[in-house]
């Protein structure tokens, strides 16, 4: 076993926002000019940087990140759209991580919200310094990001760093999504009609989804080596075989003796649904003055899709999937 080092704590989550000091940032003043613009459900102007839609605020950091991250080989990257599984996925790794760090008893997660424990790339560490100093946290470094894979640093790709994704079938991810921009808009309710509309569009936040989902679809099967593709389905169908392969895809295999204690199985209680929803930290804090730890847990389930949508709002999400991912070998 390795000698585990402490996790990620929480200095990054500051609510500090737009007071970059990079104002003339040369790609950004360019996609303003070219105007690739559009105004999004909850608002704000969203824009196009390289096919992937995301508002001016996380432009910026996105951009930063993208020029100035320096992976290392020891990094792990969790790479998720919104809604697919990230809550889940950053509390499964931080615990199979961290494991002979802390009994599991005292684990941060008890008290703290994994979004609070795994910072993401653009939206927390480059948004709220330009060159954030990353090299004092401790090996092995975990952080997440909701970017497309061509937007990932290079330093991503050249280093030996693991970058894992997860996915989740579109009906459930597109309702997911829905509920949660109708919790944080100040702008008053959206229609799922209208929601649709961005949806199959591609103009959401870090949307297209297909190209978001094709991206490391594709790059997994190029190199599985370095991308784990998972799905929220199939995480929820064997959690227990999915946390091993983690496990060993990061170079934290559990040992025989792991095994038998029942340490998986004490790991896979503690990250569920039920677990992590009903824990005080979860049902009264916040991440910050707009985002209440709550969001993050509404039902978990597969296939609540079907309280939503119609016959005809189904068809219309499964043309653009069938047609956006013909001949990629992925299905839902
Ligand atoms: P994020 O990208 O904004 O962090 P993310 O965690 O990816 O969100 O997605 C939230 C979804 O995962 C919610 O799904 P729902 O709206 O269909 O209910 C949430 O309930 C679900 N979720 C959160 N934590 C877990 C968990 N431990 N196990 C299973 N599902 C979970």
């Amino acid at each position: 076993m390795k000698n585990l080092q402490k996790p990620i704590r929480n200095e990054f989550f500051s609510t500090k926002v737009d007071d970059y000091d990079d104002n003339n940032n040369a790609e950004v003043e360019e996609l303003l000019l070219q105007g690739l613009e559009k105004k999004s459900l909850l608002g704000w102007s969203l824009y196009k940087y390289k096919g992937h839609w995301c508002s001016l605020d996380l432009l910026r950091p996105i951009i930063r990140c993208e020029k100035y991250f320096k992976a290392r080989d020891t990094d792990v990257i969790l790479a998720t759209l919104p809604k697919s599984g990230t809550t889940w996925l950053k509390a499964l790794t931080f615990s199979i991580i961290n494991r002979s760090q802390y009994p599991l008893d005292e684990n941060p997660l008890l008290t703290s919200n994994p979004h609070a424990l795994i910072p993401f790339l653009e939206r927390n560490i480059y948004r709220e310094n330009e060159k954030p100093d990353l090299d004092h946290i401790p090996e092995p470094r975990i952080f997440s990001t909701h970017v497309h894979y061509k937007l990932l640093p290079t330093s991503i790709m050249e280093s030996k760093c693991r970058v894992i994704h997860i996915c989740r079938n579109p009906l459930d991810q597109f309702i997911s999504l829905w509920h949660f921009k109708n919790l944080i808009s100040t702008s008053g309710s959206i229609s799922l009609d209208e929601f649709l509309e961005a949806y199959c569009e591609g103009t959401h936040d870090y949307g297209p989804f297909w190209e978001h989902v094709l991206g490391y679809w594709n790059a997994y099967l190029k190199n599985p080596e370095k991308v784990l593709f998972l799905k929220y389905e199939d995480l929820k169908k064997d959690v227990n075989f999915n946390v091993k392969m983690i496990a060993e895809f990061i170079g934290y295999p559990f040992s025989l003796e792991e095994e038998k204690m029942g340490l998986i199985d004490k790991i896979i209680k503690l990250c569920s649904f039920e677990k992590l929803k009903n824990l005080k930290v979860n049902q009264v804090g916040s991440l910050d003055s707009s985002l209440k730890n709550s969001y993050f847990f509404r039902n978990g389930e597969i296939g609540d899709w079907v309280n939503y949508l119609t016959p005809a709002m189904v068809e219309r999400i499964e043309k653009v999937v069938r047609e956006e991912f013909r001949g990629s070998g992925l299905m839902f």
